[in-house]
């Protein structure tokens, strides 16, 4: 029995089915992809490479919008948003194939590019396989979609038209769905194996004793948490610190196989590391607060926790680097990390006595995946983006003019010290309070100066000294609160902290681009009176 193809006036129902084609062809293209990208690379599937290089070529000020609207689901949204143009594009593919075959297939092909392209311009790509993923996927969804249009525009010579044009659609349907159901098995299937290759990292984590630090950190006074509902506690819990990078998908690093390579300007010796060499060495515990540049004022990117690690100055020390203050050719150290990110930080910040830490373990228990497992880098006082690289490769010892890291190429500040600022917690703005003494209280962070004074103001009046909570470190946030007798009507609070350096908090509004935001966290409460 033979198809043969004969052009036949289009219906509305030809045209459905050829974008639903399209749509078959492209789910089946990213189902054969993930399968392949499971024995390629997990990074290397195209919707993940594309999600990549995405994020990558947006404007440091949009990428900043997207954090800002989105948090932490900013992720979700890109490919979310990344699936519906491949859907609508795929949809449309579908039905130009209805008319010109050929063009359909390297429409198909071309979007495969598009994704190899991605994959192969990744700064972790280190090989011409991360393109395999995407072009045998385009390879496939590009043949089905050859074979579905051809089912679909088939007629058996003899028989009457509508009964061929039902046969044609019951086998383009079968053909649809029979790869649908295929895809998605394999694809599930691949899951499973990335998955086991990601055990050994697992595994890794859960066997990883985190060893008694010679230096421990001091309890936290007690006085360091307030006890008033509505402000969090000091110390965030690993599942509720904020979590800012620029992975799709989270890197899962085998301790056992991980190393540390310190090299560059100035270093007497390139030497790797293992985890075990540091767990050897002095280990410290200590309360650090971080923060994002990209958090805006009053905004939730800011967290504190109790890090073990080791000092990164002595291992630097040790590798004969000098900081620029006793004549050291570098000022500036850029780490890498497994997935390529780049971040600098000043050598001498790292080395003028503060805690720097390479650190390994996140209250208590070993650095979550998310948060760099198995070691990432901490600097007080500075901003993730140019101190905290997680799941650190590497550490080269080189000057700011000769090299831009990632976020500095995107128009961040090279150097970037924490802004002091403070944050209303409770009440919420905008809430609705009832007259009386209501407890407005926070946080304010000046990391390595430390929080000497938090004042508070009740719409133009007077600043109003709020009562500090016991400070930890001149490296942690601290709380604060300030009772105060809230009269009806519509208020706005005003909070404003002063750093141990005696600088205090500026009214002046500026963006968190380029190097933090300034100005005072305000909020608006109605107080109703009380009958
Ligand atoms: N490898 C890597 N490290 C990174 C980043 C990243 O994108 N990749 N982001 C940095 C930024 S901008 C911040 S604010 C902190 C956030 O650390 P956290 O996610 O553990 O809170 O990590 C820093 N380290
Ligand atoms: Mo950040």
């Amino acid at each position: 029995m033979t198809l043969s193809e004969s052009p036949r006036e289009l219906t509305r129902t030809d045209r459905l089915l050829g974008a639903l084609g399209g749509l078959v062809a492209g789910y089946v293209s990213l189902a054969v992809a993930e399968v392949v990208a499971a024995w390629v690379r997990p990074e290397a599937g195209p919707v993940t490479a594309v999600g990549a290089a995405v994020i990558d070529l947006t404007p440091a000020a949009v990428k900043e919008w997207a954090i800002r609207s989105f948090g932490t689901s900013d992720k979700a949204v890109l490919l979310t948003g990344i699936l519906t143009i491949l859907a609508l594009l795929a949809a449309a593919i579908g039905l130009l194939a209805l008319r010109n075959r050929p063009a359909g297939v390297a429409g198909v092909l071309l979007l495969g590019l598009v994704g190899a392209v991605a994959a192969a311009g990744r700064p972790d790509s280190d090989s011409v396989a991360d393109m395999l993923p995407s072009l045998i996927g385009a390879v496939a969804g590009a043949a089905l979609l050859y074979v579905l249009t051809g089912r679909l525009l088939a007629r058996r010579p003899t028989a009457a038209p509508e009964r061929a044009a039902r046969a044609s659609r019951r086998s383009f349907l079968l053909t649809a769905a029979a790869t649908v159901v295929a895809a998605t098995g394999a694809a599930a299937l691949a899951r499973a194996l990335g998955g086991a290759r990601h055990e050994n990292a697992v595994a890794s984590r859960t066997a990883l004793r985190l060893p008694r630090p010679a230096s421990a950190a001091p309890a936290v006074p007690r006085g360091a948490q307030l006890d008033v509902p509505g402000i969090g506690p000091f110390i965030t819990p690993n599942e509720d610190f904020y979590r800012i990078d620029t992975a799709l998908v989270v890197p899962k690093v085998d301790a056992g196989s991980w190393r540390l390579r310190i090299h560059g300007l100035g270093v007497d010796g390139e030497r790797t590391l293992t985890l075990q060499d540091l767990l050897r060495r002095t280990v410290i515990e200590r309360d650090i607060t971080l923060a994002c540049v990209s958090n805006e004022i009053g905004g939730p990117l800011v967290g504190n926790a109790r890090w073990l690690g080791v000092r990164l100055a002595d291992l630097l020390r040790e590798a004969g680097v000098r900081p620029p203050s006793e004549g050291g050719p570098a000022d500036q150290i850029v780490a890498r990390s497994v997935d390529g990110m780049t971040i600098g930080t000043p050598v001498e910040d790292v080395m003028d006595g503060r805690d720097a830490l390479l650190a390994f373990g996140m209250n208590g228990e070993p650095l979550p995946f998310d948060h760099g497992f198995p070691v990432r880098m901490l600097v007080p006082g500075l901003y993730g983006y140019v101190s905290a690289c997680k799941w650190i490769v590497d550490i080269e010892l080189t000057t700011f003019d000769a090299y831009d890291a990632y976020w500095v190429r995107g128009g961040w500040a090279p150097e970037a010290p924490v802004k002091t600022q403070s944050r209303i917690d409770t009440p919420r703005s905008l809430a609705r309070l009832d007259e009386g003494t209501v407890m407005i209280a926070g946080v304010a962070w000046a990391q390595h100066r430390g929080i000497e004074r938090v004042q508070v103001r009740i719409d133009d009046g007077p600043w109003q000294d709020a009562r500090l909570a016991a400070e930890d470190s001149r490296d942690t946030w601290r709380q604060w609160v300030y009772p105060w007798r809230a009269t009806p009507g519509r208020h706005d609070l005003a909070v404003r902290a002063t750093d141990g350096a005696g600088v205090t908090q500026t009214e002046r509004r500026t963006d968190p681009m380029p190097d933090g935001a300034s100005g005072w966290h305000t909020i608006a409460v109605t107080v109703e009176a009380v009958e």
